[in-house]
């Protein structure tokens, strides 16, 4: 096992991975940016080493600091939590050439899932079900034309170097795909340097849907079920669930073994995620795959009772799944989070400033998941994540009556937090039911 790790994050996560290298008996070494030399993550690592500015782009980004600060305080690993330098294959082979264990799938698996067309491509290899659409990128509007004719109106064109929503339009017509053609080529060019664009079928309402999977780097994958994402605003997830009320026991082992199957082929190692799109006859469709943990991981902990974050510490200093997890993992009741941003719950701007008073709720089958604390300060440069709130029961009914409790001895003040948002979305009767895809959001603000 890892003697010290470096944390190449901040916030909740990096306190979450300092959380598991703890239990595991791994030193800790936080990196801050001047905007964070008051936070947890920063008291709770054996050490801490300042890397610059508060802008991300010149600390939490900066490749050359973050590496020099692994060098000085000669760890064996670092650990990239979600976002910043998470799924940068560039900085993974940094890491490698400087001798330094990065947790997660190799640089070569990594950049083969940032291009989105090849991913498609790979899984489509595999047998993993992909929506009808181009094979490999367009060459040009005429092509895209052609293409479009062969699988049918709606279609959706995606950045081949996307995500995230960006560099995406949907045709519903083919006079209009010209111009949504160049102005997504564009918008593409602009946002990733790559203006590649590949096609599939659009489907209008769907259910976003995805995968938990572990693999070793000795051949083993498995498959964790999956989480219900559908509860997003302008691509940005506030509640997940796990497991997926649409997702039969026959659909959920049919998709996990063609997934182990194609992640195995493909080599992939550690924590991934593969997304899918849920049509209204509930067939999934692969979209994209992280190759991250993900923010959402804790309702998977819950109703699997795996430690994830621990699991991709042993995975990257080399033992096997056998040796990690135990032999049969059952599937154990239901498990909800609300994210809690710190943003207007109506206007949804962002909210920064001093934390007058803060109170966390506890209790059976509650789990918060936070960096933040009373006088503590949230600062304005970095996303508005300040809480996961996590709650688990025998079933939804209970995940859900724990939810609202739980909510309700949230205290948060002296900033504006999404916890009034949550507790209205769980009082629609639509949530409540289940009854949701990703337009939900749109409806339950319209109505509101
Ligand atoms: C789609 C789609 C419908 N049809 N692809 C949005 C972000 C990117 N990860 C994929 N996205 C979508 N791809 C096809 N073929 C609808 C979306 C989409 C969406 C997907 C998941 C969660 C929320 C969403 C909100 C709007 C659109």
């Amino acid at each position: 096992m890892f003697r010290k790790v470096l944390i190449a994050n901040r916030g909740e996560i990096a306190l979450r991975v300092i959380n598991a290298c703890r239990e595991l008996g791994i030193r800790t070494v936080a990196v801050y940016s001047e905007a964070d030399r008051n936070s947890l993550h920063v008291r709770f690592a054996d050490e801490a080493i300042c890397i610059g500015p508060p802008r991300p782009t010149e600390s939490y980004l900066n490749v050359p600091a973050v590496i020099s600060a692994a060098e000085i305080a000669d760890v064996d690993a670092i650990h990239p939590g979600y976002g910043l330098l998470s799924e940068n294959a560039n900085f993974a082979e940094v890491c490698r050439a400087s001798n330094i264990k990065f947790i997660g799938p190799p640089p070569e698996v990594t950049r083969l899932m940032g291009e989105k067309e090849k991913a498609r491509q790979a899984m489509k290899k595999a047998k993993v079900p992909i929506l009808p659409g181009s094979d490999g990128v367009l060459a040009s509007s005429d092509e895209a034309l052609e293409v479009a004719k062969t699988i049918g109106y709606p279609i959706i064109l995606k950045a081949k170097a996307g995500g995230g929503g960006r560099g995406m339009r949907i045709v519903r017509t083919p006079e209009e795909l010209p111009n949504l053609y160049h102005a997504a080529n564009t918008e593409a060019a602009n946002a990733f340097g790559n203006g590649e664009l590949y096609m599939e079928k659009f489907i209008e309402q769907p259910r976003h849907i995805e995968f938990q999977i572990l693999a070793d780097e000795h051949g083993n994958v498995t498959t964790l079920f999956e989480r219900e994402c559908s509860i997003q605003r302008r691509h940005q997830k506030l509640i997940e669930e796990a497991p997926s009320l649409q997702v039969t026991p026959a659909l959920r082992k049919e998709i996990s073994d063609t997934l182990c199957r194609c992640l195995k082929e493909i080599g992939y190692q550690n924590a991934g995620t593969i997304e899918f799109l849920m049509d209204e006859d509930r067939k999934l469709y692969f979209i994209e795959m992280n190759t991250r943990i993900q923010v959402e991981h804790p309702v998977t902990e819950a109703i699997t009772g795996v430690d994830l974050v621990k699991a991709q510490l042993r995975i990257a200093s080399g033992e096997t799944l056998d040796q990690i997890l135990p032999p049969n993992i059952e599937l154990r009741g239901h498990a909800i989070e609300c994210r809690i941003n710190a943003e207007h719950p109506q206007k949804f701007t962002p909210s920064a400033g001093k934390i007058t008073a803060f109170n966390v709720p506890g209790g059976n089958g509650v789990r918060v998941d936070t960096a933040q604390y009373a006088e503590g300060v949230v600062p304005p440069y970095y996303d508005s994540l300040i809480a996961k709130l996590i709650t688990h029961g025998v079933d939804r009914a209970e995940a859900m009556a724990r939810m609202e409790r739980a909510l309700s001895q949230f205290v948060v003040q002296g900033i504006d937090t999404s916890i009034s948002l949550h507790q209205a979305i769980f009082q629609d009767e639509d949530f409540r039911a289940g009854n949701f895809d990703t337009k939900f959001m749109e409806r339950f603000l319209a109505k509101r």
